[in-house]
């Protein structure tokens, strides 16, 4: 891949409540671009396989039922930069997994900001290089990364 990037989702209850367009604008207002998105609603097969590393986990189950109950808004974000900056910087933007912890420790994160409680998170970033190709593999199969620029013209752009 000659740019860096990362795999964002936009989970269901904040597609639910109509804030896409606002995290949009603020994506957009922080220099980040979007390689390729969609709205796309997660059957459970594919919550499970999105989030194997956590079957063991006790809430598993109520994981995927939540990333299944409605349409997801995916992405695949860029700052343009040849290094893998991106992955960072987004979850630095997200805050904290849990949305309490993100509420008392980084009150401007956007998982603060727009999360409900506990597993409603209102967003996903890979967490890693390899993560980020795996996900967007599941997500983009056609957009094999390394490959990616000679493919974006199948894509939508913003
Ligand atoms: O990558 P990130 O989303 O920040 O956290 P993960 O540890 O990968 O967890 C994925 C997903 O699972 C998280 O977004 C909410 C949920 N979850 C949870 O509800 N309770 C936990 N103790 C850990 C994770
Ligand atoms: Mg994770």
């Amino acid at each position: 891949v000659e740019e860096g990037f990362t795999v964002a989702l936009i989970k269901p209850n904040v597609v639910a409540e109509g804030k896409t367009d606002e995290i949009l604008a603020e994506m957009k207002a922080k220099g980040i671009k979007v390689i390729a998105q969609e709205q796309r609603q997660l059957t459970e097969d594919e919550a499970r396989e999105f989030y194997s590393h956590l079957k063991d986990e006790d809430f598993f189950e109520e994981l995927v039922k939540f990333m299944s109950s409605g349409p997801s808004h995916v992405l695949v974000l860029t700052k343009g930069q040849a290094d893998d900056s991106i992955i960072k910087e987004w979850r630095d933007m997200l805050g904290p997994p849990a949305v309490e912890d993100a509420k008392e420790q980084a009150p401007e994160s956007l998982r603060a900001r727009f999360g409900d409680a506990g597993l409603m998170n209102a967003l996903h970033g890979s967490d890693s290089k390899e993560t980020a190709a795996r996900e967007l593999a599941f997500f983009f199969p056609h957009m094999d990364a390394p490959k990616l620029h000679t493919k974006k013209k199948d894509v939508q752009r913003t």
